[in-house]
């Protein structure tokens, strides 16, 4: 390590924190409990191994065409351990049902099960990681319409219920052979491009099919189950079966997690501020961890006030036992290994800031009505050094603590993916 890096020493830094009442060992050390989920599809462009020959649909979309994308689950593996090796921490793989190890084997989605994942759960113990689970019902031919859950068809129905079923349990699987809790999370793409007269209708539907599927009860230790709901899509624009009042309502009443992806919301709605508002009523909550902009949901997550307004709620609820962070982006267009390595070490460092919060003393600070210093101190906040400690978190857990990441990611895409056609 070159003389500048250790010109930013982290005992002096934690020192300056020490005198606002923060513990900074004490803060490493919840960071380093905390397991960010790695979205697999970030590696393969949303596209999984089936050999169904269908498109990614469902009102999602990733652009870009860098070279190098994951082809089979070998390369996807190969690329998560990369990224892996430069996140600091514990972390934990998140899987779609349409990764299966299928071997050019046609199986639908209907006739699903745990053997194809047996390798992934493998790769997951031999790697210490946790797995985490999604149900497909994108990308498919019964999807086609734009509605699953919810299709006015019985049939349509019961073949989705089938898949999720199927898909909770493999992500009992998965916790009871890692002995990791495993989330499985449904979002579903149901929604209408333009007015629809039956929104009740699709509704009622959906409600119906969702209690068809939890009905089977799992031990909490092995899986957890999460509903996600979206504002909009491409082609579900004026309206989305799955929306946040009717999923918050139904995990609040059936005691499940409730999903927030960030970027599906209204751009001024803050996800931060509904993390109190939802915490007290629900399980616990599933944070996909994204960045919208404009009509897209799904850009890298970086550092930006959203997210540290998000980390910070959560750590000021008290809500992080309760609160699982999966990151949710799919960007074509750079290096898909290096953006989770940006998304994970933003995700982190923006939840580290949260945990070196004075938030004993700023809430003292309010509780006095003094206005003026909480706001005074929670600018000076910005400017104390931070990344000293986020360079000690990160050699503590064998990662590089600088920029030097970005050389193994320009060496990775030389040896590796540059080879990939
Ligand atoms: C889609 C949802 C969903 C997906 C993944 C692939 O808008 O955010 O979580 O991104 O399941
Ligand atoms: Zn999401």
């Amino acid at each position: 390590m070159s003389k500048r890096k250790d010109a930013a020493p982290f005992a002096p830094a934690a020192e300056w924190y020490a005198e606002l009442g923060v513990d900074v060992e004490s803060a490493l050390r919840r960071l380093e409990g905390v397991s960010v989920s790695l979205q697999c599809w970030q590696g393969d462009d949303v596209r999984g191994f089936e050999t169904l020959g269908e498109e990614l649909s469902g009102g999602i979309a990733v652009t870009g065409d860098h070279p190098g994308r994951a082809r089979n689950p070998e390369e996807l593996r190969r690329d998560m351990e990369k990224a892996l090796s430069l996140i600091p921490g514990n972390h934990r793989v998140n899987l779609h049902a349409m990764y299966g190890e299928f071997k050019g084997k046609k199986t639908d989605r209907n006739e699903i099960t745990s053997e194809p994942f047996a390798s992934w759960a493998d790769w997951a113990e031999q790697n210490g990681l946790g797995l985490d689970f999604n149900a497909t019902l994108f990308s498919h031919e019964k999807a086609s319409s734009g509605f699953t859950l919810s299709h006015r068809e019985t049939a349509v129905r019961d073949f989705w219920i089938e898949h999720v079923r199927r898909c909770r349990e493999i992500g009992a699987f998965f916790g009871r052979k890692l002995k990791k809790t495993c989330v499985h999370n449904l979002w579903i793409p149901d929604g209408s491009k333009d007015e629809t007269v039956s929104r009740s209708a699709y509704r009622q539907r959906l409600l119906q099919s969702l209690d068809a599927i939890y009905e089977t009860e799992f031990e909490e230790n092995f899986l957890l189950d999460s509903v996600e709901c979206k504002l909009f899509g491409l082609g579900s624009e004026a309206y989305v079966v799955g929306s946040h009042e009717f999923y918050l309502v139904w995990a609040a009443s059936r005691r499940h997690l409730l999903c927030m992806d960030m970027g599906h919301f209204h751009p001024t709605e803050s996800v931060a501020d509904k993390i109190s508002a939802v915490l007290p009523f629900v399980k616990g909550l599933l944070l996909h961890v994204s960045r919208g902009v404009r009509w897209d949901s799904d850009h890298v997550v970086i550092l930006n006030d959203d997210l540290r307004h998000l980390m910070a709620e959560i750590v000021r609820a008290d809500g992080l036992a309760r609160t699982h962070l999966a990151m949710d982006f799919f960007d074509a267009s750079i290096n898909r290994v290096g953006a989770w390595v940006i998304g994970a070490r933003a995700t982190l460092k923006a939840l580290l800031l949260a945990l070196l919060e004075p938030v004993e003393c700023l809430r003292e600070m309010e509780a006095n009505g003094d206005g003026f210093g909480r706001l005074a101190l929670l600018e000076e906040m910005k400017s104390l050094p931070f990344g000293a400690i986020w360079a000690e978190f990160c050699k503590r857990m064998n990662v590089p603590p600088d920029e030097s990441w970005i050389r193994e990611i320009h060496a990775y895409e030389r040896t590796v993916l540059s080879k990939r056609s």
